[in-house]
């Protein structure tokens, strides 16, 4: 008990995209669940400002994208505010570094921010304390951007910061991920050799956490996903990091934060002969998908893959087929929706026919047939077949 008493918690979060259109929703979703899901993704960050306050985190740490445009949506603008006043009361510091979608520029200083939120500066690194009830000084040291294609290497900044524990605040691409702009350039051996103990990044959606010889360098990743882009999916939201009376940080903790979710499904239909099979496959993926999503909603990327017998049937009514799937998958998702169905399927290929042909899998298999011993047991001829048939058969 002691223990869990000397430990002090702070909040890491990173683009948040406040005020971000909920484009990615497709065409086959209707006006009222994109409406729905639109209303729904201003809640994320009043989760993050309750979990601020019922876990009574130390500070809260915001490293940049907290909007999506610079010109700051003025709705999304006002729920920040009325969230960084509800920290304020609560006495939690919050420190903030803007980032590409969201950079420093003159006219959006903010000038109406409560005072327990500092923005850090563009053109130096600021330097700030906590003190934490358990006696440990930490300091928390952040950098924004200037513009929204930040070119410097801005880690070289944090060498002069001193303290006993450091958290440095910085959007940037550790390692040049392709996936997202290089900005603000920066490498795993800059984060090791600076001063800084643990790393509070922004920019890169996936959330990731590495071990450093000091600490960590860690992205939340986005607070709500927005699309179905692999980065974009799965649970989102911030990272509770621990910090024990010794002044050490701990590995961080993720918690969600998100109010609906995007994923991908992938259903096998190799072994489906029938319509019938095909929805209770979809029906049964989406359940777990619902499940694991807590009663959010869930977005979902359909695809069907795998050589299946169905192939034909499904090619000659592919249009009527898809709307079916996603009807019949609305009462599984509720307030979600499918967003997309890709066909990655193919036909499973004709044994019989195949046999006919002057291919090397025809050769096999007739060279099979005179195998007195597959003969006489049929279930290891057919397995052999089908292996044969997937290993030789090609992308027919
Ligand atoms: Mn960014």
């Amino acid at each position: 008990m002691a223990d869990h008493e000397n430990k002090s918690v702070f909040l890491h979060a990173a683009d948040l995209h406040l005020g971000a259109p909920l484009q990615s929703l497709g065409t086959r979703v209707s006006e009222e669940v994109r409406a729905n899901a639109l209303l729904r993704s201003q809640k994320a960050f009043e989760n993050l400002i309750d979990l601020a306050i019922t876990e009574e985190v130390a500070f809260v740490v915001l490293s940049g994208d907290i909007y999506d445009k610079a010109d700051r949506d003025p709705a999304a603008r006002r729920r920040v505010l009325k969230g960084l006043r509800r920290l304020h009361e609560s006495g939690i510091p919050v420190f903030i570094a803007h980032g590409n979608h969201d950079p420093l520029t003159a006219s959006a200083m903010g000038a109406e921010l409560p005072d327990n939120v500092v923005v850090f500066p563009s053109n130096e690194v600021g330097v700030h304390e906590v003190l934490l009830p358990n006696g440990v000084t930490v300091t928390i040291a952040g950098i924004s951007y200037s513009s929204s294609e930040e070119t410097r290497r801005l880690v070289e900044n944090f060498k002069l910061v001193n303290g006993q524990s450091i958290v440095g605040v910085l959007h940037t691409n550790v390692g040049g991920v392709s996936a997202h702009g290089n900005y603000a350039p920066s490498s795993v051996q800059e984060l090791e050799n600076s001063p800084v103990h643990y790393w509070a990044l922004g920019h890169i959606h996936d959330r990731q956490v590495s071990a450093t010889t000091k600490g960590w360098w860690a992205y939340p990743g986005n607070l709500q996903g927005r699309s179905t882009k692999t980065t974009e999916c799965g649970p989102k939201g911030v990272l509770l990091v621990p910090i024990d009376s010794d002044g050490r940080f701990e590995e961080p903790q993720f918690r969600p934060c998100d109010v609906m979710r995007f994923e991908r499904c992938s259903v096998d239909l190799s072994a489906v002969t029938d319509d019938a099979t095909v929805y209770d496959r979809v029906s049964d993926a989406l359940d777990k998908l619902v499940d694991a999503a807590d009663s959010r909603p869930v977005f979902v990327r359909l695809e069907f893959t795998g050589a299946t017998p169905i192939a034909s049937v499904l090619n000659s009514r592919w249009d009527a087929f898809a709307l079916e799937i996603i009807e019949e998958s609305s009462e599984v998702l509720g307030p979600g929706a499918i967003v997309k169905i890709d066909r990655s399927y193919r036909p499973a290929i004709d044994l019989r026919d195949e046999r006919e042909r002057e291919t090397l899998l025809g050769a096999v298999l007739r060279r099979l047939d005179s195998d007195a011993e597959l003969t006489g047991n049929p279930e290891l001829r057919e397995e052999i077949e089908r292996t044969l048939a997937t290993a030789l058969g090609g992308d027919r």
